[in-house]
């Protein structure tokens, strides 16, 4: 039988829309709708299977799926000896110690002797213990935010993105204490036909990836600020260059970081740039 990949993703959740969007820019088609258990994947041999992110990581260490999508977080928890194949970057996230107003807090030291409520007791309590702070852990599975007002922690330890749900209760975040964002998990021990189909798969979605941090740049410039225009792009190999009719013209294009791209813009409307035509990208390799 031909080799098939099995992936495990997130069935419904902050995770589950963006996990199938990479795979799907990949080429890579899966029927989601009734989000049945497994599903057989088009345009690559790549078996889904949607369950709880909690899950994942269990899921690819026990060999029922040979690679996952899951946060970085969820993978540290587990503490299941697997490979981070790519960080995907998205659903970004930080855990940050928050305390109620009023808690003189001024640094981690503050925590000793006190009781911290969170959902990821073995990256925080590693963390103490690397310290040398001695602190309670009470491990609560959800609403951790509401732990200090209930009375059973003093401090909480949780996800935050935009702080809101920790201002709605009356919580003060003081130190970022660890990042995450959305990682591929993978098995070590696949047989050979296995990582041939990851490796390719990872080629895909380095593809995707790459262009999605990239602008394609065209315009018209005088010749003579050809140097300084390809000092300006930056980044790639040299830009391509077509000469125009119009005699001591050419036509430039080149991919551009998006993160510098009004900067470009600028630089090369000033050495007198015209017609400047920006697009996406849609895949790239180096
Ligand atoms: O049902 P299942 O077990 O699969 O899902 P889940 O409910 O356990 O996880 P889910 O879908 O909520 O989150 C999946 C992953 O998304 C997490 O493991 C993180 O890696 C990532 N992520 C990104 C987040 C957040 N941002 C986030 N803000 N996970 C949770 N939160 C929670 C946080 O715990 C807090 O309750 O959102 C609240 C804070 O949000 P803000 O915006 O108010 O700060
Ligand atoms: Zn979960």
């Amino acid at each position: 039988m031909d080799d098939v990949l099995s992936i495990a993703v997130q069935k419904s959740g902050r995770l589950s829309e963006k996990s199938l969007d990479i795979i799907r820019s990949c080429g890579i088609d899966v029927n989601a709708d009734s989000r049945v258990l497994k599903a057989m994947a088009s345009g690559f041999p790549l078996e889904f299977l949607f369950v709880r992110d909690d899950d994942i990581p269990g899921y690819v260490a026990d060999g029922v799926a040979d690679i996952g999508i899951v946060g970085r977080n969820e993978y540290d928890e587990s503490g299941v000896p697997l490979s981070v194949v790519r960080d995907l970057g998205f659903a970004s996230c930080r855990l940050s110690i928050a305390v109620p107003h009023g808690f003189a807090y001024t640094g981690l030291e503050s925590l000793e002797g006190k009781r911290i409520a969170t959902s990821y007791p073995r990256i925080v309590g590693g963390l103490l213990k690397e310290k040398g702070i001695s602190a309670e852990l009470v491990v609560v599975s959800g609403s951790v935010e509401v732990t200090v007002d209930i009375g059973v922690a003093d401090a909480i330890a949780d996800l935050v993105s935009t702080g809101t749900t920790l201002k709605m209760n009356g919580l003060d975040e003081v130190e970022c204490i660890y990042r995450s964002s959305a990682v591929m998990i993978a098995r070590d021990d696949m047989d050979e036909g296995k990582k041939e189909l990851l490796r390719r798969l990872l080629e895909r979605i380095d593809a995707v990836m790459m262009a999605r941090h990239k602008k394609y740049i065209l315009f018209n410039l005088p010749e003579e600020k050809l140097p300084e225009a390809a000092r300006v792009i930056g980044g790639m190999k040299s830009p391509t260059v077509t000469p125009l009719m119009d005699k001591g013209w050419v036509s430039v294009q080149s991919a551009v970081d998006e993160g510098r791209f009004w900067a470009v813009f600028e630089e090369l409307r000033r050495l007198g740039a015209e017609g400047i035509l920006v697009m996406n990208i849609e895949k790239m390799t180096e």
